[in-house]
């Protein structure tokens, strides 16, 4: 969107009124420090400044008065001595600041007028910012909603992270074929962070391990072959209405000797630069995998290289605060946001341990107090593994320390005799089955004091698949906290018109009490809010057609349903179950022309893995019959099919506002949790989904009836792999599902190749592991009976309010007090 003229605001265009109305004083003093940051910052003349520039000084104006916050907060927190917590995420999914810093601060308005006196459009203008899209997808984007939750609730924290060169891979789509380009959030710099290049540590990987003394007990030293050097840079997070403000430390490699001079003289310039291009690699780029660990060197030395340098800052930190190595978990506490950070478990050891000299038993209790691990998924291929000759290749101590935890885990569970005891080899920390292997899953549960899942079911599914061995061991160690969304982002960034009319509603006190939202049950029935938020609906609605036009060329009637299935591209999340129906209900209009069908919308969005083949298929599939259903005369416009290329967090900021349905229809027992579910229903979508994730707890607020549940439950998932029919009966049995896929088959989408989707229909007959072909009649029965609540459009617009007025649970500062008791045990 930062291409683009428009502003997808302008239609629904006034103010939130969230922000306080401009004050004459606010608006003079953000003029003049908006011309001085211009002038003096950027060092451009008004005259000639782009809109460019502009941007840039508005934002270094902003963050002045983010700074005047962040200074007093950062060191009220230090005086009084508080516990702290440190997230340690690979991932932190920001999207912009701009506006989002502004709301907080109640400086919308006094800012758009500040720069209207300038003669220059804050519209467009917060329209340039790039999204700092320094992740995946959900787990990315959880870290970022809760440093959002954090400082709004006053917890002192930090967030550690790697500041990537690149961020996620920019998504083209070239002939219905999804296609990477490189991402450069930077190339016109940060205006948010600070570079703190006195703030730094050495990173070392490779080398030898030197005991000193002979009988085995003496103290370890690693001589590391080679360093890197992790500069700070540092971005305030600032909370709800200004009141506290957090630090994002993003850690950016350096060679420690860039250039090696005597190289160089000697005439091998390109060698002589060799080392600082190893190190720099380390933090160039993001990882785009999602949910398949990349299994290289390099991504290993990113997770190593961002612990290491995180735990030394915060260790470095907490000894200058408080002297003493032995306090640590009293004063901090330690999120592990996924395995990827697991590494910090040994590097904390080792630190204790070799560097500041305290016994190994005093060290593993400490360690064990300071951790807790997130877990977001338990397909198995997605657990992380890393060949134990590469870690003792590149982490030689480490692999000691690995060693000892698990022989002292493993002896302790011999001597314990206890009765119910798994077997050794299902909790050793090393898989010796396909190759030796670290498990980081277990070495993350066995350092950890808590373990999470992010929604019940998955929570319950851990207990009993993946960690089913380690809970035995440890019953007490698995809690759930089911996940949250940031409603300052996705409610009041996003969708100024609903938190408006909300507060004419309902009144204020919800834009600091999300579950204030269940004072809107009692208008569930109240004809004339139907009517407000239809209009609301109906203005998001035209500013995403205005997209689809500007991206597509391409228009779209506001006045159909919008169906809408944004996510990563897996085939867990079954966007191919999505377009099969789309299938059906072409053919079905088709043959019945003259029936009332609902006026209806597909609207995908979503990225593949680049080297995900069957995903990238499914995409080209989505365009293809996009290119045959929206150019079919026949259809009289009431079915169309849309892809939006390149979703990120500034894209799903004007698709959740214009949703009407929401497509959360997962393989059950697959999605950990979602939050993309979350985000819709807080916007008034309702769900079509299946009994997954945390749409199990959404219905269980907002009510089954109010949602459109379909399918297999994650039980008769997996009774149906052991023992269901075979797939090629299930398609059999259903006429229409089988007129879909012979249409697929016969090339009636693809012409040009008929052979083209044959990996796809070999995948729905051979296995349909994702039980795509099993769900499908149910979930085009629950399809058409969205359409029978469609027509009905009380009853839709009953259950619509229903869904927002019941989720202000899903806030994610409902998940962070979550953590704060359950987990970390700080106050709040
Ligand atoms: C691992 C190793 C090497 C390269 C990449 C990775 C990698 C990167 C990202 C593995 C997994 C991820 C992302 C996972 C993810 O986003 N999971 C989602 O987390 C959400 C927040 O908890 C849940 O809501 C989703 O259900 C879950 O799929």
């Amino acid at each position: 969107m930062s291409q683009t003229r428009t502003n997808p605001r302008n239609a629904s265009s006034v103010a939130p009124r969230i922000a306080l109305p401009a004050q004459d004083e606010d608006v003079a003093s953000l003029r003049r420090s908006i011309v001085a940051k211009l002038t003096y910052s950027v060092g451009r003349d008004p005259i000639v400044a782009s809109e460019r520039d502009w941007f840039i000084a508005t934002a270094l104006a902003v963050r002045d008065r983010i700074v005047e916050r962040w200074v007093p907060a950062t060191r009220a927190a230090y005086t009084q001595g508080r516990k702290r917590v440190y997230y340690l995420s690979l991932e932190f999914l920001i999207g912009r600041l701009l506006y989002d810093s502004l709301n907080n601060l109640s400086l919308v308005e006094p800012i758009r007028t500040a720069l209207a006196e300038l003669d220059v459009d804050f519209d467009r203008l917060r329209e340039l910012e790039p999204d700092a899209a320094l992740g995946n997808g959900g787990l990315g984007r959880l870290a970022a909603c809760y440093m959002d939750s954090l400082a709004a609730l006053a917890i002192p924290a930090h967030g550690y992270g790697i500041r990537y060169d690149h961020g996620l891979f920019r998504q083209v789509i070239r002939d219905g074929w999804q296609q990477e380009f490189p991402e450069n959030w930077l190339s016109f710099g940060n205006p948010w962070e600070f570079a703190r290049p006195d703030l730094s540590h050495m990173v070392g990987f490779g080398g030898s391990v030197e005991v000193i003394g002979t009988d085995g007990t003496g103290r370890a030293i690693w001589h590391p072959a080679e360093s890197v050097v992790a500069v700070a840079y540092d971005t305030p997070v600032i909370g709800w209405r200004g009141n506290f403000v957090n630090t994002l430390r993003l850690w950016s490699a350096r060679a420690a000797d860039p250039l090696m001079l005597d190289a160089f003289n000697r005439g091998d310039h390109v060698g002589a630069l060799a080392a600082g291009a190893r190190a720099n690699a380390i933090s160039q780029i993001l990882y785009p995998s999602d949910e398949t660990p990349a299994g290289q060197e390099l991504r290993l030395r990113q997770e190593y290289f961002f612990s290491s340098a995180s735990l030394q800052n915060l260790v470095f930190r907490h000894l200058r605060q408080h002297q003493d190595v032995r306090t640590l978990a009293q004063f901090c506490a330690i999120q592990l946001n996924d395995t990827h950070p697991a590494i910090a478990v040994p590097e904390l050891m080792r630190l204790l341990v070799d560097v500041h000299e305290v016994e190994w038993d005093e060290a593993w209790t400490i360690t064990k107090e300071t951790f807790c691990y997130t877990n977001h998924t338990l397909l198995p291929e997605a657990l992380e593994t890393w060949p134990v000759p590469l870690m003792e290749r590149l982490l030689p101590r480490h692999m000691q320390i690995i060693y000892q935890i698990n022989s002292e885990h493993l002896d302790g569970l011999v001597a314990a005799k206890r009765p119910d005891a798994p077997s050794l080899d299902a909790v050793s920390l090393i898989d010796e089955h396909s190759g030796r292997r670290v498990r980081m899953g277990h070495l993350a549960f066995l350092g950890s004091r808590r373990v999470n899942g992010v929604s019940a079911l998955h929570s319950e599914l851990m207990r009993q698949t993946v960690f089913r061995p380690m809970h035995t061991l440890f019953p007490d160690r698995i809690v759930n906290v089911t996940n949250g969304i940031s409603f300052r982002r996705w409610l009041y960034d996003a969708n100024p018109g609903l938190t408006d009319l909300l507060v004419d509603t309902i009144g204020p006190e919800l834009l600091d009490d999300p579950e204030a939202l269940s004072k809107l049950a009692p208008f569930a029935d109240d004809a004339s809010l139907h009517e407000k938020l239809h209009a609301v609906r109906r203005s998001n609605k035209q500013v995403l057609a205005m997209v689809v036009a500007e991206r597509l060329n391409f228009a779209i009637d506001p006045d159909a349903m919008f169906d809408v299935h944004v996510k990563r591209f897996h085939e867990y999340k079954r966007q191919l179950l999505n377009i099969l129906q789309t299938i059906w209900l072409y053919n079905a209009m088709r043959a019945q022309p003259t029936r009332d069908w609902v006026p209806r919308v597909k609207i995908f969005a979503g990225k593949a893995a680049a080297s995900y083949r069957i995903a990238k298929l499914i995409i080209k599939l989505i365009h293809d019959v996009a290119r045959v259903v929206n150019n079919d005369p026949t259809l009289r416009n009431r079915l169309k099919v849309v892809f939006l290329p390149d979703y990120n967090v500034s894209l799903a900021e004007a698709i959740m506002p214009a949703a009407d349905l929401s497509e959360q229809i997962s393989t059950a027992g697959m999605e950990a949790s979602g939050t993309g579910n979350m985000k819709l229903a807080l916007n008034g979508a309702l769900t079509i989904g299946t009994v997954d994730g945390a749409n199990i707890e959404l219905r269980d607020r907002v009510g089954a009836e109010n949602m459109f549940l379909f399918g297999l439950s994650a039980e008769e998932v997996q009774e149906r792999r052991r023992n269901g029919p075979p797939p090629c009966e299930t398609i059999a049995a259903s006429p229409v599902l089988q007129e879909v896929l012979d249409a697929i088959n016969g090339g009636v989408f693809s012409h040009d190749d008929p052979r083209r989707y044959a990996p796809i229909i070999e995948g729905l007959t051979s296995s349909d592991w994702f039980m795509v072909a099993a769900d499908f009649e149910s979930y085009a029965e629950a399809q058409l009976n969205v359409a029978r609540r469609w027509r009905d459009q009380a009853s839709w617009w009953r259950a619509s309010v229903l869904n927002t007025a019941n989720v202000g649970w899903f806030s994610s500062d409902r998940s962070i007090r979550e953590y704060a008791t359950q987990l970390w045990r700080v106050p709040v």
